[in-house]
């Protein structure tokens, strides 16, 4: 636009000054005055329609709620951009966006983002047991102004979701996640901003539970917390009971849920904002009898009322000096922190615009689900919790032991495993296949880990790499190399990392590239079979062909042990067939 109107503006001088030059000399300076005045209206007047008519097409009109919308989202579109976050709006979707769930979890507590959605709890190998609760937070639509247009953003790196919703008269920006350090909380914040100049009554919609034989009671909190605005002086206490499945209906999951107490009512001044910072703890028991539940039930629920009276304290005003805003943002940043540390490692494939082709977008989105409903136990933080240390250690060591794992054909293949995630059911089954899958496939020992362990199990699965052994292979056929791929920050043992990147040159040959990006030791490569001599790896990348062996072997073979490199060489009896042909 503003290119295009400088343009005209530059045209119009320009005409400008020649009929000044033609208007010179033929008339009397008066005229010559009037003459010009008139030639001035005409081009300011006359000429911009004209031009635009010419040369722009119909200007759009968007209407307030879409602009409004439009602004919210700016922020999101590079990332959405690079398939690291994904905007999507609330049906009908845009004409290209890709229609995933919203999903929030940490492995302990997950849900998809929408006003009325059920907070689901861990079962079997996904998040998969819905509790009678309804946690979201929202603007009420019963009374007042429809909500003219919403979308989400889910933000793969950071694990939150922000939601948004423009309504006449004012917008709401909501940011909700499972907290990865604090898994029984869940944290959302609202931002309620007035775009008019006269005051606004808003309704909220709280949070709902119809949990069987539950029981509410009220606490007032013996030092009032002040978040933000708002100053929560009680809890609502809820607990009650979910069955885990109807053939053992003997035994019972108790839920125990704090909230603090909020009004369901608020005024915005004229063009004023209000920000609401509310946090939920929910703490769940395992499957236990009718002569345990009493017990259960005091001790869950004295757990999670301190769970949340702590949670208040740290963020209150009160506590840091610098306020609420400060606290809110560290312990944000505290879960962000953590989903960061996650996609270390991680995968990145050129994009094809072949139909129905895997891609970049779909790969994340997967990734962020099963993510989303493993915990992160090393990140947690278990407060004086006993055996804290050696739960430590024991994922450290299950970490460096990937022996085995991955142990089948590269996943990317695996249609089964790139379903569609459009229903919280989807999502599920989709994730629990990928559990499975990882599981039964040699990856166990990574999956006790939790999250670190699965990214680095579903990252090395994408490319059928398996530790076997004393090294790591890569057990991928060349004919599936016909697009880049790159392997970021393999685990390799104790303190190594290894970027593996395949890279299809001109000539269509692939092409492997191998770098250190940490390492504590000497490590080598060789390429299929090991028919050359092993190479030594540094932080630069050492190139090597892709080998098409009969019989088949590993395309690439890493380790620390030269020795048994050579060795290798000596045992594997192939011989080349051709180089790094393509396929069709
Ligand atoms: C998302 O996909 C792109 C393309 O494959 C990749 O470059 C990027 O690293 C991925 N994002 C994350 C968080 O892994
Ligand atoms: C990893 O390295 C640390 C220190 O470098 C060492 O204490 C630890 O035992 C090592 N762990 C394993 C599993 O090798
Ligand atoms: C390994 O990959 C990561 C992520 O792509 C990159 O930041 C890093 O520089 C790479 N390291 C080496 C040694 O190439
Ligand atoms: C995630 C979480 O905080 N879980 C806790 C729930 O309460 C029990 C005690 O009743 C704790 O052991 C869990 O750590």
């Amino acid at each position: 636009m503003l290119f295009r109107s400088a343009k005209n503006k530059f045209e119009a001088a320009d005409i400008m000054r020649r009929l000044k030059r033609f208007a010179e000399g033929t008339v009397s300076s008066y005229r010559r005055l009037f003459l010009m005045l008139l030639c001035v209206c005409i081009i300011f007047y006359m000429l911009p329609p004209i031009f635009r008519y010419l040369f722009l097409s119909a200007p759009q009109q968007k209407d307030p709620h879409s602009m409004c919308m439009d602004d919210r989202l700016t922020p999101y579109i590079l990332q959405n951009y690079e398939y690291d976050a994904n905007i999507r709006h609330v049906p009908p979707l845009l004409s290209d966006e890709r229609d995933y769930l919203p999903y929030i979890g940490n492995g302990y507590i997950g849900l998809e983002v929408s006003s009325d959605a059920a907070l689901n709890i861990k079962h079997g190998r996904a998040m998969q047991l819905p509790i009678r609760f309804q946690p979201v937070l929202s603007v009420a639509q019963n009374s007042g102004a429809p909500v003219e247009k919403e979308a989400t953003v889910v933000e793969y790196l950071t694990g939150m979701v922000h939601r948004f919703q423009c309504l006449a008269g004012y917008f709401v920006s909501y940011t909700m996640y499972a907290h990865r350090t604090q898994p029984s909380v869940l944290m959302q914040e609202l931002q309620i901003t007035n775009t008019r100049n006269v005051v606004e009554d808003v309704d909220l919609m709280l949070p709902r539970s119809r949990l069987p034989k539950s029981t509410t009671r009220s606490l007032a909190l013996s030092e009032p917390a002040q978040l933000g605005m708002f100053t929560y002086n009680a809890l609502d206490v809820v607990t009650g009971t979910v069955q885990p499945s109807i053939e053992d209906p003997s035994k019972q999951i108790v839920v125990s849920i704090v909230k603090p107490k909020l009004e369901p009512k608020l005024q915005l001044r004229k063009r004023g904002t209000v920000r609401i910072i509310y946090p939920l703890v929910i703490n769940y028991s395992k499957p236990v009898t009718d002569a345990q539940l009493k017990n259960t039930i005091d001790s869950l629920e004295q757990r999670s009322i301190q769970t949340m009276t702590n949670l208040l304290q740290k963020l209150s005003a009160k506590a840091s000096g610098s306020g609420t805003l400060h606290s809110i943002n560290t312990y944000r940043q505290e879960h962000i922190n953590v989903w960061n540390d996650l996609w270390a490692t991680g995968f990145t494939i050129s994009s094809s615009k072949a139909e129905n082709s895997l891609n970049g977008d779909r790969i994340n989105a997967t990734m962020y689900a099963v993510l989303s409903q493993v915990r992160s136990f090393e990140f947690e933080d278990l407060g004086a919790g006993a055996g804290t240390p050696a739960l430590r250690e024991d994922i450290a060591k299950a970490l460096t032991y990937a022996e085995g794992c991955y142990d089948s054909y590269h996943t990317l293949q695996a249609e089964n495993l790139w379903r569609d995630m459009t229903t919280l059911h989807q999502l599920n089954t989709l994730v629990s296949s990928w559990m499975l899958t990882l599981e039964k496939q040699g990856c166990h020992h990574l999956i006790r880990a939790g999250a670190s362990g699965v990214i680095q199990a579903m990252t090395l699965s994408f490319g059928s790499f398996r530790f076997s052994n004393q090294h790591l292979e890569c057990n991928m056929h060349p004919k599936f190399l016909h697009r880049d791929f790159h392997f970021r920050r393999l685990n390799y043992g104790n303190k190594t990392h290894v970027n593996v990147t395949i890279i299809v040159k001109e000539d269509n040959k692939a092409v492997i590239n191998v770098a250190l990006d940490r390492s504590d030791r000497s490590y080598y490569a060789c390429d299929g079979g090991c028919l050359d001599e092993p190479v030594l790896l540094t932080q630069n990348r050492r190139e090597f062909p892709v080998k098409l062996t009969e019989p088949l072997t590993a395309i690439l073979y890493i380790t620390e042990d030269k020795q048994h490199m050579e060795e290798i060489h000596h045992a594997i009896h192939v011989k080349e067939v051709v180089e790094g042909m393509m396929f069709s």
